[in-house]
């Protein structure tokens, strides 16, 4: 009774580990993950395809916290479940989670045209982490036909600004690699900061990779323009009610192995060191010059306008609840 498909475990299982990774990327995934679970239901009674529904939902809900593009990404599909029979409701699902790749993927493409509009011909972009919102504008702007280069942040621990590099050297784009206690250096030879985020908050706050806040108050001491990519998946429609995102944080043994741990703490087990891993942190609006989505760019403050606008005063509880 209400099985959670292996396909949808092992997506789950992926985007916990990082497998799969980068909220639009999460976002997609799990749709697909509840059409799959849709398409190989055995359920024979309505309400028994949709517990299997609220059971997938709830598996893929809980592998992350941060990126809102998950839980949005489930809402949209449940969004558009609706019929009286089994049948319907698989249709239903699958057609909505469709609906839903397709739009995210024109959505980033429509933020990506307009954040080229922010880059000129001959501008240096620093990046922080791996972002397909952000990096959309920047292949926006090679395609209009401007030379970029790129200062790339490591981004540790994962490393994710080696998948950036690999991505703009696929696109030509000079790159210089950098660690991230590079960062400050090099502000004074880019033009902008380019990232992305994993939710936006309704006072304007970017909540992004670990690092993110750091370099937007450098970078504003700087006088360099801050520019974040966020497709409206990312706003999250709870902040509007006063909730805060959960900073999620991860193992320890992505920062120090068990051998280094021994080296630097030798016999006492643990006692007396204490390694955090924060996956997230909060970059204030007032860091922030433009969250640029597909429906335009909004200086932070104004973003709440929008989230009324999309999330209207949607309330109560998840349509995963049981
Ligand atoms: C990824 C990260 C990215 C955002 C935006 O963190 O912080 O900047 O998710 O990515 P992690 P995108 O590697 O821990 O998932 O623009 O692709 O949605």
């Amino acid at each position: 009774m209400n099985e959670v498909h292996p396909a949808v475990d092992s997506v789950a299982e992926d985007i916990a580990s990082m497998e799969i990774r980068g909220a639009a990327t999460i976002a997609d995934a799990a749709a697909e993950a509840l059409a799959t679970q849709a398409q190989d239901s055995d359920a024979d009674t309505p309400e028994a395809f949709r517990a299997e529904m609220r059971a997938a939902a709830r598996r893929l809900r809980e592998t992350r916290p941060t990126a809102v593009s998950l839980p949005n990404s489930l809402r949209y599909v449940f969004g558009g479940m609706s019929g009286e029979s089994v049948e319907a409701l698989r249709e239903s699902v699958v057609a909505s989670a469709a609906e839903f790749c397709r739009e995210l993927d024109q959505a980033q493409d429509n933020l990506g045209q307009i954040g080229a509009n922010r880059l000129r011909d001959g501008d240096t972009v620093m990046t922080h982490c791996h972002s397909t919102d952000a990096l959309s504008c920047v292949e926006a702007a090679l395609d209009q036909g401007k030379e970029i280069s790129a200062v790339v942040k490591e981004t540790r621990p994962r490393k994710q600004g080696h998948i950036t590099a690999r991505q703009l050297r696929e696109w030509d784009v000079p790159v210089t690699l950098v660690v991230d206690n590079a960062a400050r250096r090099y502000l004074d030879e880019v033009d902008h900061v380019l990232v992305g985020a994993d939710s936006i908050a309704a006072d304007g706050s970017v909540i992004n990779k670990i690092g993110t806040s750091g370099l937007a108050v450098n970078a504003r001491e700087r006088g360099v323009p801050i520019m974040v990519a966020a497709q409206t998946l990312k706003l999250h429609p709870d902040t509007m009610t006063g909730h805060t995102v959960e900073i999620e944080m991860r193992d320890e043994r992505e920062v120090l192995t068990a051998e280094e741990e021994a080296e630097i703490d030798g016999d006492s087990q643990g006692e007396g060191l204490t390694v955090e891993n924060p996956a997230f942190d909060v970059t204030p609006p007032r860091y922030v010059d433009a969250i640029v989505t597909e429906r335009g760019q909004f200086p932070p403050e104004s973003i709440v306008t929008l989230m009324r606008e999309l999330f209207g005063d949607q309330q109560g509880g998840e349509p995963w609840d049981e």
